[in-house]
């Protein structure tokens, strides 16, 4: 990392006045005016070439639930100015899970979905859709539910259709099928009731559904520690083979990216990219932070965010150097809401902003790598 480069960048930004509303635009970003006092350079989307998308997720449900700040999307008015004119895709942090999406038998709660997409609109930005077959943020009526096995598979589908076909046409990526596979590439049998019930078959009909509901949509295999050449990964790429020879609607194959900096950078994380690419699927990254060690109350070192700076780097450059790999998505973008804390002791400052929204140079090299 270049010192020089992170230094002028950082004059850019402290010269920077957001600006009070931002226009709305139905237009692609690369269409539309910039917004008043934000010049090409000075955030992360409009650094970016036409047909990549920079993203985040959008701060809500979970581990939000919990935390003593009000729910960040509907209350905290600098969030959503950054949300809006830094990131041109927009991924449902909880929102779209079953437990919040569905919270009771055959009822359904839009409200937050809705809120986000049509954010999104307003500020002509994709939204990625997360996440409908998944073993965990699974509501109680169904994991604890006595339901036949036509049952069961009749309230997938139906949830399913509910869902998709509502944002038909407003989501451009759904990930489907969410961490279907164990650390050894072994389908997880036990834990998610999808497979336990039904048997595997239903992560094709899942497929096949959802691309009934919205054909227009980009349907995602997403997992996490899937970034280097591994069993796990190894084993979507079997099950992808085999789907796309049955002709099941399989579209892409995503790769999390929760990285720390306990470990080295995921090896041949392009390679691997590449290798999905090859099949004729897109790629993405779609939840990359890069957590490290932090005692409570310290600061990160300026070697740590300097690492921290390479490994969100790397891993950028690693889907801008493969052709189908059009998405990159980060976790979040403010430290104060970030998951790593929460579910991780001593460890933290894992996304590219400071609480106050200014800049680490985790946020420098990604901008540096976009404007390229
Ligand atoms: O960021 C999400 C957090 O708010 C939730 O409490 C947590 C519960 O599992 O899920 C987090 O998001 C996860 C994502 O949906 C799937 N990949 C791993 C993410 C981090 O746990």
């Amino acid at each position: 990392m270049k010192v020089t480069r992170l230094a002028s960048a950082a004059a850019i930004a402290s010269a920077l006045v957001l600006p009070a509303a931002l226009p709305s635009a139905a237009a692609p970003p690369s269409d539309r005016p910039l917004p008043p006092g934000l010049a090409k350079q000075d955030t992360l989307r409009w650094s970016a070439a036409d047909d990549f998308y920079i993203g985040t997720a959008v701060a809500g449900g979970g581990h939000h639930v919990s935390q003593s700040y009000p729910a960040p999307f509907f209350n905290d008015q600098q969030y959503r100015e950054v949300l809006a004119s830094e990131f041109s895709s927009i991924s449902a942090e909880n929102q779209m899970k079953w437990e919040f999406i569905h919270p009771q038998r055959g009822r359904y709660r839009f409200a937050e979905t809705d809120a986000i997409v049509e954010f999104a609109q307003e500020n002509g930005q994709v939204v990625r859709g997360h996440t409908l077959l998944w073993h965990s943020q699974n509501p109680e009526w169904l994991e604890e539910g006595d339901f036949s096995d036509q049952e069961l598979r009749a309230i997938l589908k139906d949830h399913i259709t509910t869902v998709v076909s509502r944002y038909a046409g407003q989501i451009q990526q759904w990930d489907v099928a969410n961490e279907i596979f164990d650390s050894e590439g072994t389908l997880r049998t036990e834990e998610n009731i999808w497979i336990r019930e039904l048997g595997p078959g239903i992560i094709a009909d899942a497929f096949r559904w959802a691309h009934e509901a919205d054909p227009e949509a980009k349907l995602f295999f997403n997992d996490y520690g899937v970034e280097a050449n591994n069993a796990k990964s190894d084993a979507y790429y079997e099950v992808i083979q085999k789907y796309l020879a049955q002709g099941v609607p399989v579209h892409g194959f995503a790769v999390q990216g929760h990285l720390s900096m306990r470990y080295g950078f995921p090896a041949g994380l392009e390679a691997n990219l590449q290798r999905f690419d090859d099949l004729g699927l897109e790629t993405a990254v779609t939840e990359i932070d890069v957590r490290m060690d932090l005692p409570i109350g310290a600061d990160p070192t300026a070697a740590q965010l300097e690492k921290q700076a390479n490994y969100y780097q790397r891993a950028l450059e690693a889907c801008l150097g493969v052709e189908g790999c059009n998405s990159f998505t980060i976790w979040g973008f403010v430290d104060k809401y970030s998951w790593v804390p929460v579910f991780f002791e001593g460890q933290g400052a894992a996304t590219v902003m400071w609480n106050d929204f200014t800049r680490k140079p985790a946020y420098y090299a990604l901008q540096s790598s976009l404007v390229k």
